[in-house]
């Protein structure tokens, strides 16, 4: 049962993990960072964010889940930097209410701190719908994200209804092409055509998502997209297999 108190339960038993899709720079085809997402390991199963993240939201128990996702990035974040010494961003996602809500920006900037973590490799995914929620607000909190050194990416993008003259005024760093657009790649291109423009002018990185054939891959290395994802490369994967694949392609 996908209900507040079995999601208190989780969080208690600690229940949760987090899964990592890499995410390729498409000139080289090493794996540059990552994606973090939740999976719910109960009875032996796992269970897909898309089945309880709309039950937190609803009942306000995304602010703690958020905050594991927070702190448990930065312990993977620490211990790469001690096992490794590499500097891997991880991208976690940030939903709509957990955005709004006064703690977000503190408690990024406190896991930062305990964790001794660069923020630069600390990404923030909001989706454009998010975002555009209350734009006055949005660039107030991303402005303290950014200037403490966060990137901050606008997930599903071409999705939502951003205002182009708004978007101008966001301090964010990286756009991501949602996977409706890519999967449309190479026959109808204009969409992505036009969001990498608009990320070239704007001086943003574009991650194309949802990348699931050499054909949608060749398009977008012809046309500068710097990074992708997708199943196409992989799966996200547990940390150990993660690892082992950004191990394999430096
Ligand atoms: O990984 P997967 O395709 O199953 O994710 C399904 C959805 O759940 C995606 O929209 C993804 O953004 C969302 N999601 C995954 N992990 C998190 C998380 O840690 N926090 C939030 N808010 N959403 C997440
Ligand atoms: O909403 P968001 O963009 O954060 O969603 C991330 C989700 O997209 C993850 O749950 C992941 O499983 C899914 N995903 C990643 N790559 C692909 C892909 O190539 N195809 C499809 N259909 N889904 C993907
Ligand atoms: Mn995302
Ligand atoms: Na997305």
């Amino acid at each position: 049962l996908r209900t507040e108190a079995s999601l208190h339960d989780a969080l208690k038993n600690n229940e949760f993990l987090l899964y990592f899709q890499p995410k390729l720079d498409l000139q080289t085809g090493k794996v540059v960072s990552c994606e973090a997402l939740i999976r719910w390991q109960k009875d032996g199963r796992l269970i897909s964010p898309i089945s309880f993240i709309p039950v937190a939201e609803e009942t306000g128990i995304i602010i703690p889940i958020g905050r594991w996702v927070i702190e448990q990035s930065c312990k993977v974040l620490r211990e790469w930097q001690k096992k490794y010494n590499y500097a891997i961003p991880i991208a976690i996602n940030v939903a709509s209410q957990q955005f709004a809500d006064a703690s977000l920006v503190p408690d990024i900037k406190q896991m930062a701190l305990r964790y001794q973590i660069q923020p630069e490799l600390l990404e923030i995914e909001i989706t454009e719908t998010s975002l555009m929620n209350d734009i006055e607000l949005a660039i107030v909190k991303l402005e303290q994200l950014k200037s403490a050194g966060f990137g901050i990416a606008i997930d599903d993008f071409g999705t939502g209804y951003s205002s182009l003259s708004y978007l101008r005024h966001l301090p964010i760093t990286t756009m991501k092409i949602d996977r409706c657009f890519v999967s449309d790649l190479p026959e109808d291109s204009a969409i992505a055509s036009t969001i990498l423009m608009l990320g070239k002018q704007l001086n943003l990185t574009v991650v194309a998502e949802g990348i699931e054939n050499e054909q949608q891959l060749d398009w977008l290395k012809e046309n500068q997209c710097q990074i992708g994802q997708g199943f196409y490369f992989s799966l996200p994967l547990p940390q150990a297999e993660f690892e082992a694949l950004y191990i394999a392609t430096q």
